[in-house]
């Protein structure tokens, strides 16, 4: 592959935002590679400055379950578009994309529009903290919910630790109040509200975690993590802004059948636009000024471009109903993946959940952050860059997840299981 458009794009880059890109992830770091930069993209294709094309698994990190610039987005959003594309002033638009948000997650009674998922965990957290005037908070080790200070934690040793920050430029104090458990072990989560008791405001958990590459749920771990919620009057928040409408037409909570008390959305509802929302109890969500006394705000938060992009997927996903289909075609994927790979004799192991999965460099089984970092990082890297030159992009990083959007055919898993076979 010929990047040379691309190398160049990014040294200028460099010179004007830091690291060349504008979240980390995609300067390929991790993967022992330079940034391909993207000229455009069309179904499950991108292509790079450079003219190469690539089969996407990454989708944008998720949004782009039907495929890159579908045709009844684009039209719906040039016609919106057409009409004002920022007015800070309320539209019917965003009425509807939360009344089809209401009637697809049963445990969402109302919902409040953002710009991202990091802003959409915010307000769920600081909804928890105000509703129960409590200050602690669950997250579980290897769960990604955004940069806002107090999440950027990582465990330091033991199952039940306050947080050290993570990033520089986090105050201890900012954290004190975190707790981090391994994800999948209800033992460690029934200590710390016995340790605890009282005192926390809320759990937050990817219902399927999506960060540390795929790993679902235990049987019993969400189921637990309500109980718990529940008898100590805590709150619930699951975040979903990978899992929401990925994984069926709403959110795992139908899957699981277990409700959150709060619901955080993104990705997916915003068709490839900027967007997050908080959704959940009216009792929990009325705290929300105007109304209640819990400020959040946003400039675009709604913007009715953005939201008619997430109107019309949903519409798209509520009437074609992929995720069966989605299913069969990515397991079908992941036991072809797994067969070329144990007739390479590389040691690795597969989760996968619907229309996301991670091939992991790892004997697994993979069921939580500490199972997850054994992986071969190194081998991960060779993979990622030997997939690049044979036209296929994953993401890069072992601890993401590969999505299947609508627009993937059987040629393309043909193109991507034949580049494996190439690539060991
Ligand atoms: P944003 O603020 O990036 O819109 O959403 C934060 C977020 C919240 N919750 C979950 C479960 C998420 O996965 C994310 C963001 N996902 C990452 C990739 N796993 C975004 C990619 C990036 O950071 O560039």
């Amino acid at each position: 592959m010929k990047v040379t458009k691309s190398t160049k794009l990014f040294s200028r880059a460099r010179k004007v935002i830091p690291g060349g890109v504008n979240s980390p992830v995609r300067a390929l770091k991790a993967v022992g590679a330079r940034p391909i930069f993207i000229e455009k993209a069309k179904g499950a294709y991108i292509y790079d400055a450079d003219g190469n094309r690539y089969i996407d698994y990454c989708l944008s990190w998720g949004p782009m379950i039907l495929g890159h610039a579908r045709k009844e987005v684009l039209d719906e959003v040039k016609k919106v578009m057409a009409k004002g594309t920022s007015f800070g002033i309320p539209t019917e638009l965003e009425t509807r994309l939360a009344e089809m948000i209401v009637r697809a997650v049963g445990s969402i009674e109302k919902i409040r529009l953002v710009s991202s998922g990091t802003e959409a965990v915010m307000t769920a957290i600081r909804l928890a903290r105000a509703y129960t005037g409590r200050e602690k908070i669950i997250k579980f080790i290897g769960c990604y919910h955004g940069h806002v200070d107090y999440l950027l934690v990582q465990a330091g040793s033991g199952p039940m630790t306050l947080g050290a920050p993570s990033s520089p430029g986090v105050p201890k104090d900012f954290t004190k109040h975190t707790i981090l458990l391994p994800f999948n072990n209800i033992e460690a989560a029934k200590n710390a509200f016995r340790k605890y008791a009282g005192r926390i405001a809320a759990v937050i958990v990817e219902s399927v975690a999506g960060n540390m590459g795929v790993v679902p749920p235990k049987k019993g771990f969400l189921q637990g993590l309500r109980r718990l919620c529940s008898s100590n009057k805590s709150v619930l928040i699951f975040d979903e802004v990978i899992t929401g409408f990925r994984l069926g037409y709403g959110s795992t909570q139908e899957l699981f059948n277990v409700n959150a008390d709060l619901t955080c959305l993104g990705k997916i509802i915003g068709g490839g636009f900027p967007i997050g929302a908080c959704g959940g109890k009216a009792e929990i969500m009325n705290s929300l000024a105007p109304d209640g006394k819990v400020y959040q705000a946003g400039t675009l938060s709604g913007n009715p471009v953005c939201v008619a992009a997430g109107i019309t997927t949903l519409k798209i996903l509520k009437t074609k109903r992929p995720y069966s289909a989605l299913d069969k075609y990515t397991k079908n994927l992941c036991e072809q993946i797994s067969e070329t790979l144990g007739r390479k004799g590389v040691e690795h192991c597969i989760n996968q959940v619907g229309s996301m999965f991670t091939v992991f460099f790892n004997p697994g089984p993979v069921s939580d952050y500490a199972s997850a970092v054994k992986s071969d990082t190194g081998m991960y890297a060779k993979y990622f860059r030997g997939m690049l030159k044979r036209g296929v992009y994953v993401p890069p990083s072992q601890f993401e997840a590969c999505f299947v959007s609508t627009a993937h055919t059987q040629r393309d898993f043909a193109l991507t299981l034949s580049a494996i076979e190439r690539s060991f």
